[in-house]
C-alpha cells in the first residue's frame, strides 16, 4: 500500500507525540526555527511505498543498479527505470541525475553516488556526500518538485558510519531548506531502515531542527 505524504509525520508532530525530544541549548547546531518543523519529517519502512514527488536512490556510478535500495527501486519501479537510466551515461560520485518513477508510487527517482568510506581522504568522502544532498535537492527544486525523501545515502554497503552520515545529512537539508533555493521545497524526509538509524536520526534531528520552546527558553535564559 502506497503511503500518502498526509500519513508521514513531520519534525512538528514527532516533538508533539515526544517520538523526538528537545536537546539543550548548548548543543544546538541551528537556532530554532519554527517554519523548518513542519518542512522535515523522519519515516521508517521502505522508501519504494511513499507517495511523494521525488525519492532519492543510493546508486552507483553506472547507474545501473545493483544491490540495497537501489535494487529495491529497480525492483518496484520494473524494467523501464533501467532503460531510461541506461541513457544517462552514469553519474560522477557527489552528483545525481533525475528520471521517471514508473511502477513507483513516486513520480521521479533522483539518483545519487554517494562515496565508498574509507579513513583516508575522509574530507573528500565527506565533502562528497554532502554534495549528493545538495545537487539531489537541487535538482528537486529545478524540476519544480515539492517533495523529496532520502535513504540514508552510503551508510549501508559503501559503508559510511551513520552517525557521521548523518550530521551531513541534517546539515546540508537545513541549509537548503533555508536559502533562496530551497523556499519552493514543501517536504524533505529522512527514511531509516533500521531501528538503529532511527535511533540516530532521533538524537540528532532536535539538534538542527530544534522546536520554538527551546527558543523561548534560550530567550528566558
Ligand atoms: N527503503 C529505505 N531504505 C533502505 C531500503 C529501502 N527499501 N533498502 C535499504 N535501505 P545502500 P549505499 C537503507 O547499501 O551504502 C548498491 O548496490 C539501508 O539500510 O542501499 O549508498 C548501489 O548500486 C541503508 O541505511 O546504499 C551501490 O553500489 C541505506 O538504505 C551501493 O549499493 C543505504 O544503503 C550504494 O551503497
Amino acid at each position: 500500500m502506497p503511503v500518502r505524504l498526509s500519513q508521514i509525520k513531520t519534525v512538528r508532530d514527532l516533538f508533539r507525540t515526544a517520538a523526538l525530544r528537545p536537546a539543550s541549548a548548548e548543543k544546538l547546531r541551528y537556532p530554532p526555527k519554527a517554519s523548518l518543523l513542519d518542512r522535515v519529517s523522519l519515516y521508517q519502512g521502505d522508501i519504494t511505498q511513499l507517495e511523494v514527488d521525488a525519492i532519492v536512490n543510493a546508486a552507483n556510478k553506472s547507474l545501473l543498479g545493483g544491490g540495497g535500495v537501489d535494487g529495491a527501486i529497480h525492483d518496484a519501479a520494473g524494467p523501464e527505470l533501467l532503460e531510461e537510466c541506461r541513457t544517462l551515461n552514469g553519474c560522477e560520485t557527489g552528483d545525481a541525475k533525475i528520471t521517471k518513477g514508473y511502477n513507483l508510487p513516486s513520480r521521479h527517482v533522483i539518483h545519487t553516488i554517494g562515496p565508498v568510506y574509507s579513513r583516508s581522504n575522509l574530507e573528500k568522502k565527506a565533502e562528497q556526500l554532502a554534495s549528493c544532498y545538495r545537487t539531489s535537492l537541487q535538482l528537486a527544486a529545478d524540476n519544480a518538485l515539492k517533495h523529496v525523501a532520502f535513504p540514508s545515502i552510503s551508510t549501508g554497503i559503501y559503508g559510511y558510519p551513520i552517525t557521521d552520515a548523518t550530521h551531513i545529512a541534517l546539515t546540508e537539508v537545513h541549509k537548503f531548506l533555508d536559502s533562496e533555493h530551497g523556499e519552493k521545497l514543501d517536504r524533505v524526509i529522512f527514511v531509516v531502515w533500521s531501528n538503529t538509524d532511527k535511533d540516530v536520526y532521533e538524537e540528532l534531528l532536535p539538534l538542527y531542527f530544534p522546536p520554538e520552546d527551546s527558543a523561548s527558553e534560550q530567550e528566558a535564559s
